[in-house]
């Protein structure tokens, strides 16, 4: 669908479709409460800006905007897995973040205004051997400066079907040094980089490269970084993710400026690893999760 039939069908004063000069197709969603804005590529979210507030997502400076690649920042999408498929040939985080997704649908209310992108299995490439799941990512924002997300996956397949999942997001900070997250300290966490299994954690700080997967937990978090307070809300994610590259691992991202690790940090509502979620023929599922800049 080009853009005048997408904006004909779908849009409205506050859902607006658009081509990109890199020739991706974007949402913008503006209301009263805020902004938001999205591409069909990967399903991918690259703003967040409450009304009277300031952007509330991290996108690096360096991302490509190209097909066959991931938006470094915003919200990637990480679908039917998360991190690494045992096929090496797989794509990391799953296909769904580097896939051309379409509008199902919009809605517009009093309350707010949202989005809902889907991605069928006949429209992923034969090479990446989709699953017969069919999933949607829905973005709205909302009354009281919300953004609310969902990733909604139905089983179309005949047998079950076990996923892992994330919405991967970057949230913008003014100094990473002033940041803390709040909230997991009684959840046992997965240390990524050592292997490492711990109990618990006070609040998480950043001093060094930082990836943890904490299991089982369904707890609300709270990122606090020197002017901002952030509530990450989750639903139907037992599982969440806090992320920092720091210096060494900066340095080797192509698509991520040396210093930008000052600059956010990863807080990840997922199911990951332990915490996927099977499906059986017809289940269905949704990972939900809720940002509130206070
Ligand atoms: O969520 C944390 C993580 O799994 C890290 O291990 C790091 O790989 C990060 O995701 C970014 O992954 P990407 O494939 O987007 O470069």
């Amino acid at each position: 669908m080009n853009i005048t039939e997408l904006n004909k069908r779908f849009g409205s004063r506050r859902i607006k479709f658009s081509r990109g000069k890199e020739g991706f197709t974007w949402v913008d969603i503006q209301n009263e409460f805020g902004s938001a804005r999205l591409t069909l590529h990967g399903a991918h979210l690259t703003s967040f800006i409450p009304a009277g507030g300031e952007e509330v997502l991290f996108v690096s400076r360096k991302s490509l905007f190209k097909p066959e690649k991931a938006i470094r920042g915003g919200v990637p999408v990480c679908w039917p897995w998360f991190s690494k498929h045992p096929d090496p040939d797989l794509p990391m985080h799953g296909y769904a973040r580097v896939c051309e997704w379409e509008v199902a649908s919009t809605s517009s209310c009093a309350e707010g205004d949202g989005v809902e992108l889907r991605l069928r299995p006949e429209n992923v490439p034969a090479r990446w051997k989709p699953l017969p799941v069919e999933v949607t990512f829905q973005a709205a924002v909302e009354s009281d400066g919300v953004l609310r997300m969902a990733l909604c996956m139905l089983n179309c397949g005949k047998k079950p079907v076990t996923i892992t999942s994330a919405l991967h997001t970057y949230f913008a900070v003014d100094n990473i040094k002033n940041v803390a997250v709040d909230g997991l300290e009684k959840a046992k966490y997965t240390d990524r980089l050592t292997g490492k299994k711990h109990s618990s954690s006070s609040p998480v700080t950043i001093t060094e490269e930082t990836d943890r997967v904490y299991q089982n937990t369904d707890a609300d978090i709270v990122l606090r970084d020197g002017s901002h307070t952030t509530r990450i809300l989750r639903d139907g994610s037992n599982s969440a993710v806090v992320w920092n590259p720091w210096i060494e691992k900066s340095k080797k991202m192509a698509d991520f400026g040396d210093r930008e690790y000052r600059n956010m940090i990863c807080v990840e509502a997922a199911n990951a690893f332990e915490d996927g979620r099977t499906l059986e023929p017809g289940d269905f599922h949704c990972l939900g999760c809720t940002i509130v800049r206070d």
